[in-house]
């Protein structure tokens, strides 16, 4: 594989990229109980697909790093990593209080291992942005996040550790503005609050809107002070197609990318916006859902794809596949290859079902109105004079000797990336949340000073990016701050289907599969 730095081409977009994939084989293993639908066993599934389909020879394989506790700390509050760190589902019935604080419970609940999936999903996110700060890729993939929810000192929606706040973070050491992008069926909430009064990070959520998880996402939602209009929000209703899906996607995200210029995109590919997912409403294909990486691909800007929501999972692991060969450029069989979960994708047994003749409740009108609206939003950013952008500062160079010396052999496919946490990112005091949105109304002094706070942040990282002497790249490899180590793996219970999601025979014979021997 060439190893030389950032290959971003400038030819057509059927252009190969330079794709690093983060995977860990115990992820699959964590189980957030009977019942629930959130899935890990999901990733298990896209991994054998994507290993089926050979595209992991196509692309550098990564294990990633656990986030230490002083990665998830820089967006999250200390107590509240402090619990995620120290709950097990023996100890929880004393913690009821702590429970209820930080919203965990019934969405979000305790199991075994919750500590290590953090850390485990986080690092995967963290560890693509870093690939990507260092030009050693054009797109990075973490199926296992996108877990958009979370907030700064809550759980929310099956998401504990926001891992796209703590990638968007590192991203910002490199680049000056960073662009979110989110195709989960629900409001990327989580996101959208951490950078709702900056303009360094522009976010932008299409998902179903009206009496729905988690209620928030209305089109007049735009960001507040110095991010008006970085938060654009795209509200659709039950039974969205792909056309008109499409109708609205490009057109928006081409204007934000002629406005904003962004530095990196991260695109969050939450599945449950697909046509039959067991939670979702919408009415996608998965070529349909694929259409906004390749789009998003075509700007040849550094890209982070992350997972996300997704239940009906033989249709996840479809999509998260094919979306893996959109990123490569990779054409595949529609024919799917023999692998383990087979069983799963009968009777079609191919890698594109058809979407079903649901009522698209999105009328041609309240499309045309969205689009209008949102481009007359972008058309007020473009004008503003605060947008005459300067180019990018140049990407903070990172000298051989401070490479990670287990990160060199390009043909190592256990290779673990260090997460760089020496830019000293305070956000523990200026997580500018939700709370600045609401407080907006009648602001105090200590919420004046939340507000404030975010433009240190951005201070802080923009003195990052151009003072590349002081950056120093981490090198403490494997490095874990007590005990990392996975509490427990669960092996029996994971894949299985509480609902209708595989076969029965499934349930019992799953065990860990020593896929490190593939990577
Ligand atoms: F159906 C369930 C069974 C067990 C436990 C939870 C659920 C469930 C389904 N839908 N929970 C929900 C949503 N929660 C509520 C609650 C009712 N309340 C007062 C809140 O409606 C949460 C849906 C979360 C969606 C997560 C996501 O897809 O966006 C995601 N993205 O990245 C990771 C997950
Ligand atoms: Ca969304």
């Amino acid at each position: 594989m060439d190893t030389s730095g950032n290959s971003l081409p400038s030819g057509s977009d059927g252009s190969k990229r330079k794709v690093c994939y983060f995977y860990d084989s115990e992820v699959g293993n964590y189980y957030y109980g009977q019942g629930h639908p959130m899935k890990p066993h999901r990733m298990r599934m896209t991994h054998a697909l994507l290993t089926q389909y050979g595209l992991l020879d196509h692309m550098h394989v990564l294990k990633p790093n656990p986030a230490r506790e002083k990665d998830l700390c820089r967006f999250h509050a200390d107590d509240y990593v402090y619990f995620l760190r120290r709950v097990t589902p023996d100890s929880q019935q004393e913690l009821l209080k702590h429970l209820k604080r930080f919203n965990v419970g019934e969405d979000c609940p305790v199991f075994d291992g919750l500590y290590s999936f953090c850390q485990t999903y986080t690092g995967g996110s963290i560890g693509g942005a870093v690939k990507l700060n260092h030009g050693h890729c054009d797109i990075a993939i973490n199926w296992s996040g996108g877990l958009h929810h979370a907030k700064k000192c809550e759980a929310s929606g099956f998401c504990y550790v926001n891992d796209i706040v703590l990638a968007i973070l590192e991203l910002l050491k490199t680049h000056e503005r960073v662009l979110y992008v989110d195709i989960d069926i629900h409001h990327g909430d989580g996101v959208e609050e951490a950078f709702y009064i900056t303009d360094r990070v522009m976010t932008v959520s299409f998902h179903k809107f009206g009496d729905y998880f988690p209620g928030t996402g209305d089109i007049r939602d735009i960001g507040y002070g110095k991010g008006k209009y970085y938060a654009l929000n795209v509200p659709l209703d039950d039974g969205i197609d792909d056309e008109s899906y499409q109708s609205l996607f490009k057109p928006i995200m081409s204007k934000v990318m002629e406005v904003y210029r962004p530095g990196a995109v991260v695109l969050q590919c939450g599945a449950d916006s697909l046509s039959g997912d067991r939670l979702g409403c919408f009415n996608l294909s998965v070529k349909g859902h694929a259409e906004c990486v390749r789009f998003m691909r075509s700007f040849n800007v550094p890209l982070l794809l992350l997972g996300g929501g997704g239940y009906t999972i033989r249709n996840v692991a479809r999509c998260w596949c094919y979306e893996t060969s959109v990123a490569l450029g990779v054409e595949i069989e529609d024919k799917m290859p023999q692998n383990e979960y087979i069983d799963y994708f009968g009777p079609e047994y191919t890698l594109h079902v058809a979407p079903s003749n649901m009522e698209n409740k999105n009328s041609r009108e309240m499309l045309d109105g969205i689009r209008a609206k949102l481009l007359d939003y972008l058309s007020k950013l473009q004008h503003a004079p605060s947008v005459q952008f300067q180019d990018n500062p140049p990407e903070t160079q990172f000298s051989e000797e401070n490479e990670d010396e287990d990160n060199k052999d390009e043909d190592n496919k256990d290779e673990r990336i260090v997460v760089d946490s020496d830019v000293n990112l305070d956000y523990e005091s200026n997580a500018a949340t939700g709370k600045a949105k609401m407080e907006i109304v009648e602001p105090e002094a200590k919420d004046q000073n939340d507000v404030m706070a975010i433009d240190e942040l951005a201070r802080e990282v923009e003195s990052t990016v151009i003072d590349t002497k002081n950056s120093k790249d981490s090198t403490v490899a494997g490095e874990a701050d007590g005990d990392d180590a996975p509490v427990y793996q669960d092996s029996n219970v994971a894949g299985e289907a509480d609902g209708d999601d595989a076969p029965a025979h499934h349930v019992t014979e799953k065990s860990p599969i020593d896929e490190m021997d593939q990577l």
